[in-house]
């Protein structure tokens, strides 16, 4: 009997409004389209106690104010639950995987955002995930002003509440953005993509990235 071969595991990554979310669902009708089974899922979040877990970590205000370190650790703690439920079970049945997030994000935020020591955030990413890593990482990269613009324009469209993280200075996007940056320069699974473009660019980068992924 033959088993199915593991699925691929595809990240998207990037700051606020890069468009992360457009480009991993257009990614994922591409990829059904060649007949590829295919998940999207996202992080904080994903299960339904991720997405509790997701909940605290964005509401924008709470009467005590959340430390970085209870931060990071809801952060992975939500991560846990989603590897465990989600993606491995996924994975293992031959299902791609595409999530908007994972640990990079974690490194970016709350390691060059927050400042937490990045060598704690490796101890805890080795815990909870072991040695899976993404297939890919594609990291969508545009000037903080550029997303942060796009995000504004979404959510006056859509009336949602600012979060958390929305809240922040330019100075903590531009160090997020700077993680982002750093960890693609040093991670050959990374694959940057200039934001600033058309959605037609983009995708048609997006396709060609997928095609050599689906290659045996
Ligand atoms: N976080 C963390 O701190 N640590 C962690 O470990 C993890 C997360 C996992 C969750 O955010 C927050 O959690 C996040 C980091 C933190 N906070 N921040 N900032 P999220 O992922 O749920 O939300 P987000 O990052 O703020 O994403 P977003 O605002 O949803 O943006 P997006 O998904 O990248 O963009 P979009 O929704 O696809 O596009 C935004 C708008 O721009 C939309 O109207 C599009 O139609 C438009 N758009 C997109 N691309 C283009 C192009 N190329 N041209 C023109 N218009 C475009």
């Amino acid at each position: 009997m033959t088993s199915n071969p593991r699925g691929k595991f595809i990240t998207f990554e990037g700051g606020e409004g890069v468009g992360k979310s457009t480009n991993i669902h257009w990614c994922a009708d591409w990829l059904t389209a060649q007949n590829i089974d295919v998940i999207v899922t996202r992080e904080p979040g994903g299960t339904p106690i991720a997405e509790l877990i997701r909940n605290k970590l964005l509401k924008a205000h709470h009467a005590e104010p959340m430390v970085p370190m209870a931060e990071l650790l809801l952060m992975f703690a939500a991560r846990a639950q989603h590897l465990e439920a989600v993606i491995l079970p996924a994975l293992s049945q031959g299902t791609w995987v595409l999530c908007d997030r994972f640990t990079d994000s974690t490194i970016a935020y709350q390691g060059f955002g927050r400042g937490l020591d990045l060598s704690s955030i490796e101890t805890l990413k080795t815990l909870v995930q072991g040695t899976l890593e993404p297939d890919c990482t594609l990291l969508l990269d545009a000037p903080i002003e550029v997303g942060m613009a796009r995000a504004h324009g979404r959510s006056v469209a859509t009336g949602e509440a600012t979060d958390r993280f929305e809240i922040e200075q330019l100075a903590f996007f531009e160090r997020v953005r700077d993680g982002f940056q750093t960890l693609a320069a040093t991670h050959s699974r990374f694959v940057t993509l200039d934001a600033t473009q058309t959605l037609d660019d983009i995708q048609a980068e997006l396709a060609i990235r997928l095609n050599l992924l689906r290659a045996p």
